[in-house]
């Protein structure tokens, strides 16, 4: 159904991924009336839109899935260790079944625009489908990683051969079998579906610009005794991960690497690798904090490529030499690093001499020419703000939230930005968000903002909006703390980094999920310090 001008709800909710569909049970438990637009056919978000062969979540399945109703986490039962993306989908779609969250979602409609009345204090929320959604709350549940991003080569449109996004899969899937495949980066993304592609491509040939760190995941079946270990103590596992650094449970090890002898630390990185996954960063507590500690890590990791990648030259390729362990996302493989020893498998380091162009047949680096039949881009997202910048977002006095981030994004707590009443983003930069159990963090932000509004309903208040002092001073505490840590040190998208012209701005806060959430709670438990919450406008009570 196409809505008409006149459509009025009390929230409008932009996405349907975990964050969006969440928000919408919670409003909906609270009495209010929502419409949730997706540009996709289905929930989801990114896992509706990243199913590229391999794809994968890094983190295990006991932990990945939402905690907010006992039932649901106690019916359902993962495959795997570590689910795959048409397990994850899948898992997504009985929630919205379960909840019936699809009869207020519109799918297939992009939001186009959201622009703030100063005087009835209402959005306007418009989407590409002609839809005019009047709404007290506008709420951007638009995700970190949903704008996929392509470099801009020139000849892009003179390839005659397939491309892919792998933010951007082909729902039916792609079958490389007896092709000459050409993979760009080396990602997270990449790292998950080279192995897979390799498998069956005649030829794949991989353009590394930086080499990643990268641990093995050892994914496996789950066994009942694990899931039932799991299922069992959830109440106290949730709640520790709730209040953890990351918002996952990694056996964290409360001492610095320098603290031990080379032996013992050997030991212990030895552990971690042979436990595989992103817990290998929870070693020792001063990774990401002291550079001494870090080249320890970073030395075990690229000798353990050295030890799996036959030929010397490739494997001295591969081992990541440029930044810090961590401070690019850091990757969970199966098999990466193994798949360079296949005789079909090709690396192609183009961090000194760049691919230049596309071609009619494949693409072209300095004087050679690579062809193929098909492309894929693992060429990563405008992380975190790209989302919402192509939104027209226009807030008080038509300010655009793009020009309002011109110089980075500005948020109070990552949740709202000054100037844009009653606009909440889950997620947003500013927030732990892509640092944690984007789960854990969703769940937060949506009680938090479900709790903000309970808050202002009970009042009869009518709005609530960032202070720019607030503002402020979080920005400055989201770079200070950041700077405090090695990350800012790599050309990471945490940084901005991989999109030309975006400015170089620490996006996520790295303060930590647990400590994040007390200040959340204490802000709001203080009556939102830092908002102001105002009443209803005399213009707006007339205008009723
Ligand atoms: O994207 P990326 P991604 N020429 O930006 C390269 C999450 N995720 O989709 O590093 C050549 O990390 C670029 O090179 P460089 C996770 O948070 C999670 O892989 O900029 N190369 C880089 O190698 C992750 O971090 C999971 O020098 C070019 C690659 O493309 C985030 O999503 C799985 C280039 C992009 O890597 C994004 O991951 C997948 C050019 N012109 C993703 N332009 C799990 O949970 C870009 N590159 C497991």
């Amino acid at each position: 159904m196409t809505e008409t001008a006149t459509a009025t709800v009390d929230a409008v909710i932009v996405g349907a991924g975990f964050g969006g569909m969440y928000m919408l049970h919670q409003l909906r438990e609270q009495g209010l009336t929502c419409r949730v637009f997706e540009a996709g056919t289905g929930v989801g978000g990114t896992w509706y839109w990243n199913r590229y062969p391999g794809a994968r979540c890094d983190v295990e399945s006991m932990q990945y899935s939402y905690s907010f109703a006992d039932d649901l986490q106690q019916e359902w039962s993962w495959s795997e260790l570590f689910a795959g993306q048409p397990e994850i989908l899948q898992y997504a779609n009985h929630v919205a079944d379960r909840l019936d969250l699809r009869r207020d979602m519109r799918f297939e409609t992009r939001v186009t625009g959201a622009k703030f009345d100063e005087t009835s204090r209402r959005w306007t929320v418009m989407t590409d489908r002609g839809d005019i959604v009047s709404a007290r709350f506008c709420i951007m549940a638009t995700g970190c990683l949903s704008t996929a991003r392509k470099p801009d080569f020139p000849g892009m449109d003179l390839f005659k051969g397939q491309t892919y996004h792998t933010g951007h899969w082909p729902h039916e899937g792609v079958d490389f079998t007896g092709l000459r495949v050409g993979v760009i980066g080396t990602g997270s993304s990449a790292i998950q579906a080279i192995p897979v592609i390799a498998r069956q491509a005649k030829h794949l040939t991989v353009f590394q610009r930086t080499p990643n760190f990268s641990i093995p995941s050892r994914n496996g079946p789950m066994t009942p005794d694990y899931e039932n270990q799991w299922k069992t103590t959830y109440p106290e596992q949730r709640e520790k991960a709730r209040h953890s650094r990351n918002g996952v449970l990694t056996n964290p090890n409360d001492f610095s690497a320098l603290s031990v002898s080379d032996q013992e630390r050997t030991a212990i990185l030895e552990q971690r690798w042979s436990e595989g996954g992103t817990r290998f960063m929870a070693a020792f507590n001063d990774l990401a904090l002291n550079k001494q500690s870090n080249d320890f890590a970073a030395e075990f990791v690229r000798d353990k490529i050295r030890a799996m990648v036959k030929d010397p030259a490739t494997a001295e390729l591969l081992a990541p030499k440029g930044h810090p362990i961590g401070t690019k996302r850091i990757c969970v493989d199966t098999d990466y690093f193994l798949t360079y020893n296949r005789d079909n498998v090709t690396l192609v380091d183009v961090s000194q001499t760049p691919i230049e162009a596309l071609t009619e047949t494949g693409l072209r680096i300095g004087e050679t020419e690579h062809e193929f039949d098909a492309i894929v881009f693992a060429t990563g997202f405008d992380a975190m703000t790209g989302t919402l910048t192509r939104i027209d977002i226009r807030g008080r006095d038509g300010e655009a939230l793009k020009d309002k981030w011109e110089a980075g994004p500005r948020t109070y707590l990552g949740l709202m930005t000054a100037g844009f009443p009653n606009m909440f983003m889950i997620t947003g930069p500013g927030s732990p968000s892509v640092l944690s159990n984007m789960i854990v963090s969703i769940e937060q932000h949506v009680d938090w903002v479900a709790g903000c509004i309970a808050h202002l309903d009970a009042r009869q208040l009518d709005c609530i909006e960032a202070d720019r002092d607030a503002e402020n001073k979080w920005v400055d505490h989201v770079n200070e703390v950041a700077f405090k840590t090695l990350y800012p040190s790599a050309n990471s998208w945490y940084m901005g980094a991989n999109i030309p012209g975006k400015p170089r701005v620490f996006l996520p806060y790295i303060g930590g999920v647990g400590h994040y959430r007390q200040t959340c709670d204490r802000i709001a438990a203080e009556g939102y310090e830092g908002f102001q919450l105002l009443p209803p406008s005399r213009e707006a009570v007339a205008a009723e």
